[in-house]
């Protein structure tokens, strides 16, 4: 019989190609947040604006050769900051080994992620359904760490009104999904106000990805 312990850390699936990691990435949360903290010294979290001009209610920032931003002409990658005009801080080896670890564990064995976007998260913020569909190659899987506070991820299928499921994603988590699952819609809701032990009132998702 397994213990206690080895049941909560067993991989929890969402859909095909689709899974979370119950804290898999709980140990390195302190290095993480350090991590964080640095990178955004550099490249600050700031809340892009949509096409049609709203500020999102999560505040961003990036890592990685590439970094995602939206404005009045869309969503993109771009290799410089367009803040400071700066390339974005370089991805913490800890950072590609903890997703490359991920992503293996799932059956994703050559994940090379070029981006880490770090979405920070207010009470209150929250982020609709969307598809992840601004990266060049689809057959790369995308793997996802929550830390701080938790958060209810929504989870649905390849159309934007099909059903969803409800998933609360706590602080070390680790969801990684690709294959059949990759163009799946989802979301999280908004954030319920708390204060976290390393992250105080925040909750930060680090999102790596092949994106060029
Ligand atoms: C978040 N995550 O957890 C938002 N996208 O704050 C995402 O949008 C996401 O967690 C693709 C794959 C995993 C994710
Ligand atoms: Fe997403």
């Amino acid at each position: 019989m397994t213990d206690l312990f080895t049941a909560l850390r067993t991989p929890v699936a969402l859909a095909e190609h689709a899974q979370v990691l119950p804290g898999f990435a709980a140990d390195l949360a302190d290095a993480l947040h350090t991590a964080i903290l640095e990178i955004s010294a550099t490249a600050p979290f700031r809340r892009m604006v949509t096409q049609r001009g709203h500020a999102m209610s999560v505040a961003m920032t990036s890592s990685g050769s590439a970094g995602w931003v939206s404005d009045r002409s869309g969503y993109r990658y771009t290799p410089a900051d367009p803040e400071t005009g700066a390339p974005w801080p370089a991805m913490p080896e800890l950072f590609r080994k903890l997703a490359q670890a991920g992503a293996a564990t799932s059956g994703f064995v050559d994940f090379a992620p070029d981006t880490c976007l770090i979405n920070r998260y207010d009470p209150g913020a929250k982020m609709g359904l969307h598809q992840d569909r601004d990266e060049a190659d689809f057959a790369q899987p995308i793997v996802s760490i929550s830390l701080g506070l938790p958060a209810v991820f929504v989870f649905g299928g390849l159309t934007r009104t099909g059903p969803t499921r409800k998933v609360t994603l706590y602080s070390g988590d680790v969801v990684v999904w690709g294959g059949a699952s990759r163009l799946a819609f989802h979301g999280i809701d908004a954030l319920k106000p708390g204060t976290d032990p390393l992250c105080g009132p925040h909750r930060y998702n680090l999102t790596f990805r092949k994106a060029l």
